[in-house]
């Protein structure tokens, strides 16, 4: 029997596969297997059913294996499998590029397609670099991140971003990165409903490495406009009009990284039109295709790409990935787009997130609980730490929850909860309740 085949009897503790973010031995001795989905739930390799509480990995927005998309990925395997885009074109590109621009706020007609969110940031940073030297402004070398921003594994996405496991594994990754602080305040902001009152004042901090640095040698500042992965950060009130008027005064890009954010989550095709914040540049993935084919891209103002066409013909950009506008992830993508058109996917999570917001708060008087915090469908649940062991006590929740039938996203010591846009009030309660169940055993 090949070692495939006989993985059920033999466990997976040899497995080739190295796992991504995960405890690879811890896991192997106990794995959690999902074989199957559709729409709002999951299914184990032993036929247990699980509520999908995290969209996959905030991806599923339009929950799983919708008929549209896996015709549109089937009928496109079929008929051209790949093609290249460098010196070359396929009509789908094209297609999903203007269809993508449609939804997008206003003067922002142009899209660099990438393969995940990371090359996404990457590709940004680029794009804001290669920017001010084509106007003339080329000592603008500087790239601002924030403490606690995740902006993917890659070199320049990593160096901007502000996950200290990260930094302490692989170090600084680029120079000329500084950060500003993060937005986290327990003891001002604990349980806000929506955006803190309190915590404009952050922003100040760019100012300060504005005086720092020069801010003439500044290119840009990358944020996500509610941090996802440091567990679900909403931003103060006033915060991000603040960072938009200092980036505008000082001539730097405000770079937007809208991976988790994009595509409903905020009950808003994006959060720039939430927040009422436009940014120069702002990053997609995950939902963009709904998770089905991976796929990102970069957003571009008008006068940002209109500013790499005025010098000599030839290669605007030296930058592009083999797998860019990749047809399967396009029609994935059309397939999506017309998904969240049909069912009004992009703008459900407003009507939603009043209920979401009661449901998550009624944790806050469960045991262990020291935060409470959402906007639009994604929230989190920050426990007290157990003293000498941070995290485990998420983690023996996360077990629980899972235990008892729903997906919950783990990290740290916050669960963070981000279901799929097609989501139902009932189910909506379900995740909360068998939240609450778990946190009484937990010690
Ligand atoms: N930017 C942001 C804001 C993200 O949330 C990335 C970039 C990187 O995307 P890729 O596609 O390269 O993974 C992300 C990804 C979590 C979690 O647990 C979050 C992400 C990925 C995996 C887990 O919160 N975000
Ligand atoms: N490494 C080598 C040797 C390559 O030839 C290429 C692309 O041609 C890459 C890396 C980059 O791969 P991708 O375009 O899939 O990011």
């Amino acid at each position: 029997m090949n070692k495939r085949a006989d993985f059920a009897a033999t466990g997976l503790e040899a497995s080739a596969f190295w796992m991504p973010y995960t405890a690879n031995r811890q896991f192997k001795k106990s794995p959690r297997l999902l074989a199957r989905a559709e729409g709002m739930y999951y299914w184990t390799a032993d036929g247990r059913q699980v509520l999908d509480g995290q969209a996959g990995l905030w991806c599923v927005n339009a929950g799983h294996c919708r008929p549209k998309i896996v015709a549109a990925v089937q009928k496109q395997v079929a008929q051209m499998d790949f093609a290249p885009t460098f010196n070359m074109g396929h009509p789908i590109a094209f297609e999903f590029a203007e269809r993508l621009a449609e939804i997008a706020p206003a003067g922002f007609s142009k899209v660099f397609f990438t393969n995940s969110g990371s090359e996404s940031a990457d590709t940004a940073l680029k794009i804001a670099l290669a920017y001010h030297r084509a106007r003339g402004e080329g000592q603008r070398f500087r790239l601002i991140g924030r403490e606690r921003g995740y902006h993917g594994v890659n070199f320049g996405g990593m160096a901007v971003g502000g996950i200290p496991a990260n930094r302490k594994v692989f170090g600084p990754g680029l120079a000329g990165v500084d950060h500003i602080r993060h937005t986290h305040d327990l003891a001002r902001s604990a349980f806000s409903r929506g955006q803190p009152a309190h915590g404009a004042d952050f922003a100040e901090e760019l100012e300060r490495l504005c005086a720092f640095h020069d801010p003439s040698t500044i290119a840009a500042v990358i944020v996500e406009p509610v941090a996802g992965s440091a567990g679900v950060l909403v931003p103060p009130q006033g915060y991000l009009q603040r960072l938009r008027e200092i980036c505008t005064k000082h001539g730097i890009l405000l770079i937007f990284d809208e991976v988790i954010t994009g595509f409903g989550r905020l009950g808003h095709p994006f959060a720039s039109q939430r927040f009422g914040v436009m940014p120069d540049l702002f990053t997609v993935a995950k939902g963009m295709t709904n998770g089905t084919v991976p796929m990102g891209a970069v957003f571009a103002r008008d006068s940002i790409y209109d500013a790499f066409m005025q010098g000599p013909e030839g290669i605007e950009l030296f930058h592009g990935y083999t797998y860019s506008g990749h047809p399967l992830a396009c029609a994935a993508g059309i397939g999506t787009l017309d998904t969240y058109a049909d069912e009004g996917i992009l703008t459900r999570g407003a009507s939603l997130e009043k209920h979401f917001e009661d449901s998550i708060h009624s944790l806050r008087a469960a045991p262990h609980v020291i935060d409470v915090r959402n906007i639009g469908l994604m929230g989190a649940v920050e426990l007290q730490p157990r003293a000498g062991a941070p995290g485990a006590r998420a983690y023996e929740a996360f077990l629980k929850v899972f235990e008892a039938g729903v997906l919950v996203r783990w990290t740290g010591d916050v669960l963070a909860f981000s279901p799929p846009l097609i989501v139902e009030p009932a189910q909506i309660d379900r995740i909360f309740q068998t939240v609450r169940d778990a946190l009484k055993t937990v010690p």
